[in-house]
């Protein structure tokens, strides 16, 4: 309750921050896209992890308005990252939970938040789960609304809900994301590795591009990369990253 009750006044008071990971070329390293994860700083200077609140504001809800601040911030600071010189065309993803696909208004945040950003569609990309949009009747519906603006779609955590391939092909996704518990165990299991070499076989027919999430030895980048894996994201790489630093990122590796 009290946990609520400070939720509730962090997001009437605009007190989140979005960090950013980067999503880099597993050969090159090269960026190709960040993800923008939420963080709640608090005043004692520690900063609570989204898997700490965004569960609660799921289940209540809050994460409606929370997930429209997130969109508009996400989309304002793109347009800071693309500034950058030679990043003009660097893409930002917002992870999107089923509860904001369950109420009516989603794309006309998107597009809110673009215009007043100033950002052509096609620099967002939406991070969704599995569950966000199975079994539901609209979720699909909101989805090609979304995709009908030129908005790319990321399938994210896969391999962990109830996957299927009838809808990977019927919804319109442009990127998968390999759950990091498949990344965890390539270096143990074979099993493991060859399960991501046939993912991406499915990825390359529909057309989706692939990344691995979690990455964190160079030996599992180097056994994604064998299994045919193009993206990966992790500690390996870089943590998520404060604004400030995914600019000076974005001009140290540009
Ligand atoms: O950043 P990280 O380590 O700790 O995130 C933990 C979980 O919180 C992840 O499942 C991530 O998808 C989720 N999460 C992080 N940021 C956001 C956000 O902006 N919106 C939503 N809906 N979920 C987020
Ligand atoms: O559910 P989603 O994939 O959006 O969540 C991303 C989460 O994964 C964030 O909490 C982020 O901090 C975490 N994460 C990112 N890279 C790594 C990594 O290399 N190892 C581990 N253990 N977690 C990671
Ligand atoms: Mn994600
Ligand atoms: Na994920």
């Amino acid at each position: 309750a009290r946990l609520h009750r400070d939720l509730e006044t962090a997001i009437e008071q605009n007190a989140f921050v979005l960090y950013y990971q980067p999503v880099v070329d597993l050969t090159t390293r090269g960026i190709v896209y960040f993800e923008a994860l939420v963080r709640w700083p608090q005043q004692d200077g520690g900063v609570v992890a989204p898997d700490r609140f965004i569960p609660l504001a799921e289940e209540t809800g809050l994460i409606v308005p929370l997930g429209r601040w997130i969109l508009r911030q996400a989309a304002h600071d793109a347009a800071l990252l693309r500034r950058e010189p030679g990043s003009q065309d660097v893409r930002v993803a917002v992870n999107v939970s089923a509860r904001q696909f369950a109420v009516p208004g989603l794309a006309a945040d998107v597009t809110g938040a673009l215009e007043s950003a100033g950002l052509p569609a096609d620099a967002l990309v939406i991070e969704l789960t599995e569950s966000a949009v199975l079994g539901r009747e609209d979720g699909g519906a909101a989805l090609e609304e979304i995709h009908a603006l030129g908005i790319r779609l990321a399938i994210d955590d896969f391999g962990t809900g109830y996957s299927s391939l009838s809808y990977l092909h019927q919804l319109p996704f442009h990127t998968l994301k390999i759950d990091r518990s498949f990344v965890e165990e390539v270096e143990t299991s074979r099993l493991r590795t060859e399960l991501i070499h046939g993912i991406v076989g499915i990825a390359d027919t529909l057309g989706l591009h692939v990344v691995a999430e979690g990455v964190e030895t160079e030996r599992q980048r180097s056994l994604l990369q064998e299994a045919g894996c193009q993206y990966g994201q992790g500690f390996l790489f870089s943590h998520a990253l404060p604004l400030d630093q995914a600019l000076r990122y974005l001009r140290e590796s540009g």
